[in-house]
């Protein structure tokens, strides 16, 4: 079983070592993959001191910030071409915790696309304030009412896919870039007819770094939210896929 982690980086150096580390200790034999923008902070030079002394890390190095969707996509390209089977993405800054992969990956052997979900029961956000927490918790409810979605988490960025997925829906035809991307991408999805599972997360606010989101990318969702409401309202969604085939002993612990 082939399982890469893709981590998107922008000035991500108080975390990025920690993270691979964390990542390398698990109880599951995962790849990384860090797609890196050029950050100012010098977080691509960590990560290739640690790529030259660790085979299971690798790093995509682009020439500037070019947007978190477009790096998922790059990491996706990458891994699906070296063969992954299932690829994880999750951000650097902890708060996707990576003890949660295992979890992740143990759903992945009943659904297409599993979600660390912090809008299940038993899962949740810490150190939010509260217009973040009302800002994120809104933003969800119009994406999934508007586009009938029926993950309760569609904007997570702490996702499983099965290589099937990513290979079946045309990443070059995706608009959004920003946040908006994860939106998009789970409306595809499930547009294709693929399942989607979720385990409770306790989403923790970055202690360390800072934060990227902008004005600009909420009205960027919004846009998003109104274009996929269109293509929900002209086009017909595809039957329910069955299951994805188990993926065998190396993810039963
Ligand atoms: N490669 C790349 N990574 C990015 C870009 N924008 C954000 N990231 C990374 O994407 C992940 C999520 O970004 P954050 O700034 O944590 O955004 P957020 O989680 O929505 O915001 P906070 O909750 O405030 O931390 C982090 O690992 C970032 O370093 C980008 O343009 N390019
Ligand atoms: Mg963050």
């Amino acid at each position: 079983m082939d399982i890469r982690v893709i981590v998107p980086t922008y000035n991500e150096k108080e975390n990025i070592s920690d993270l691979i580390q964390q990542i390398m200790g698990l109880p599951i034999q995962a790849q990384v993959i860090v797609v890196d923008d050029n950050s100012p902070d010098g977080t691509g030079q960590i990560v290739d001191d640690i790529v030259a002394k660790n085979k299971r890390v690798s790093v995509i190095h682009r020439a500037g910030k070019l947007g978190l969707g477009t790096a998922y996509i790059a990491g996706f390209k990458k891994g699906l071409a070296e063969g992954a089977d299932l690829l994880i993405t999750m951000d650097a800054d902890f708060s996707h915790d990576p003890a949660y992969i295992p979890s992740l990956v143990k759903l992945a052997n009943d659904y297409h696309i599993t979600i660390g979900s912090r809008y299940v029961p038993e899962g949740g956000v810490v150190n939010w304030e509260l217009r973040r927490r009302f800002l994120s918790w809104g933003a969800n409810a119009f994406a999934r009412t508007s586009l009938g979605l029926e993950a309760k988490d569609c904007t997570a960025g702490f996702r499983c896919y099965h290589r099937e997925v990513l290979q079946n829906i045309n990443l070059d035809q995706i608009f959004s870039n920003g946040y908006s991307f994860l939106v998009e991408m789970i409306f595809k999805c499930q547009q294709k007819g693929y399942t989607v599972g979720e385990i409770p997360i306790i989403f923790a606010n970055r202690t360390r770094g800072s934060s990227k989101i902008s004005q600009n990318e909420i009205f960027k969702a919004m846009y998003t939210v109104f274009r996929l409401t269109w293509v929900r309202l002209t086009s017909r969604p595809s039957a329910k896929i069955a299951p994805p085939k188990p993926l065998g002993s190396a993810t039963k612990y």
